[in-house]
């Protein structure tokens, strides 16, 4: 449950409305995999992520992002519920991708980075507060369902 303000939610939805989310989804999966090399042990299928470059130009990335991003843009129309929203996402990352939650809450934070760069100015401290408590929600219902 993340309690966000009305005028927080206003804020959520100008700021989305101002970046092209496709670019920051492929932007975000790509920066996770290249901080926190760890992480690409996930994306065995997806080809060559043997550097920065490679990672950020490989097309699987840049896809796999989009779809990510496309959940987590759906998250941000249903923030009074994301438990609900993310439940059959969380049992899918739990019980046949066995994807430590903890990388949920650092591509959460990787996130917020990207959407600093894209935002420039429009990037307020209301709204990285905001932001910041909408990723964390969003990491703790894809948690949700861990057991
Ligand atoms: Ni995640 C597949 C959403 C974080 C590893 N992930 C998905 C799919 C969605 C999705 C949607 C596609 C499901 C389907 O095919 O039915 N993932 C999200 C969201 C977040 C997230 C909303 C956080 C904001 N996923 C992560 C993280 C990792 C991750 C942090 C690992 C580091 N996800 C995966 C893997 C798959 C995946 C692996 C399967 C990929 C494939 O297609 O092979």
């Amino acid at each position: 449950m993340v309690h966000l303000t009305d005028g927080e939610k206003a804020a959520i939805n100008a700021a989305w409305g101002k970046v092209n989310a496709d670019e920051v989804g492929g932007e975000a999966l790509g920066r996770l995999l290249v901080v926190y090399p760890w992480t690409q042990r996930f994306f065995d299928s997806f080809g060559d992520l043997s550097s920065a470059s490679a990672v950020i130009g490989n097309p699987k990335v840049k896809a796999h992002g989009k779809k990510v991003i496309d959940s987590f843009s759906n998250g941000l129309k249903h923030l009074d519920n994301l438990k609900g929203t993310f439940a059959s996402l969380s049992e899918l990352h739990c019980d046949k991708l066995h994807v430590d939650p903890e990388n949920f809450r650092l591509l959460g934070n990787v996130i917020v980075i990207v959407l600093a760069h894209h935002l420039g100015k429009d990037f307020t401290p209301q709204v990285q507060a905001a932001f910041q408590k909408v990723v964390t929600g969003v990491a703790n219902a894809l948690a949700h369902k861990y057991h």
